[in-house]
């Protein structure tokens, strides 16, 4: 399975083995989305994912559109930058307001623990993703190996958590108070060459990243108390969503099914 989708994806010579040739971070990205995009068929309404990894499945699902490989499907883009990519490839784009139930979905992560649940939204676009693939059926995630931890929060990367813009210093410090125990620290994630640029999400919103020491817990009770907080609008936490994660490695491929 590996091999197959490592040779769609045009890395390897049919005789050869993954672990024969060396893979860059984007190769493998690019055989697990390859490896995802088999499960769709013509038809569907297709969640499309967003970040570097699920560009190249929408990029995939574009070519086998153009080879009449694929019918009749419908898009429904997870950020602006998707909707422009998807346009440009010439899928048909819907929206969920048309298309309320999503046969499948395939999207990137920051993170995936071992009960699949994820961290999301360090690319910027959580809350439409959470809530495309919140609809869905399927949700098959793909990754390569560095993104697997034991727990959320466990790369010591930012969890981020997207806030309104009023008054965003008072709910971030209330985010930061919730998790305390687990030191924890909230920044605004900004841009810009001295970095004192807001990030602005899709949506006209601000996130507030938050780092860790160590694990919070019960992830439901996290998810609860966040969203509990006025001003936020939404947490990259996807617990109990993916239905499938996919990872690509040295040594192959490996389906991880819910
Ligand atoms: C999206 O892309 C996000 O939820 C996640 O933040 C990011 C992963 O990016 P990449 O595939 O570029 O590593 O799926």
């Amino acid at each position: 399975a590996s091999e197959k989708a490592a040779m769609e994806a045009g890395l390897l010579l049919p005789s050869s083995s993954l672990s024969q040739v060396i893979l860059t971070q984007d190769d493998l990205k690019k055989i697990a989305a390859y490896k995802a995009v088999e499960y769709v068929e013509s038809g569907m309404v297709l969640g499309l994912g967003t970040g570097s990894t699920a560009k190249h499945a929408v990029d995939r699902i574009g070519e086998l559109l153009r080879q009449g490989k694929l019918k009749d499907i419908v898009g429904i883009p997870t950020s602006t930058k998707t909707h422009e990519q998807a346009l440009s490839l010439g899928i048909p784009l819907s929206d969920l307001d048309s298309h309320p139930v999503v046969d499948l979905a395939i999207d990137g992560a920051d993170e995936v623990d071992p009960y699949l649940n994820l961290v999301k939204g360090r690319g910027g676009s959580l809350l439409r993703e959470k809530m495309v693939e919140g609809a869905c059926k399927k949700f098959v995630v793909i990754v390569d190996e560095s993104k697997l931890v034991n727990y959320i929060g466990g790369s010591g990367l930012a969890m981020p958590v997207e806030v309104i813009q009023f008054c965003w210093k008072f709910t971030a410090s209330r985010l930061q108070k919730l998790f305390e125990e687990s030191g924890c620290v909230a920044k605004l994630r900004t841009l810009g060459e001295k970095g004192d640029e807001p990030y602005v999400t899709d949506n006209g919103n601000f996130i507030i990243d938050l780092y860790f020491k160590q694990s919070i817990g019960d992830l439901k009770a996290a998810s609860d108390s966040i969203l509990q907080i006025a001003g936020v609008v939404e947490h990259g936490m996807f617990i109990d969503m993916a239905t499938t994660v996919i990872v690509a490695g040295e040594l192959g491929l490996t389906v991880k099914d819910k």
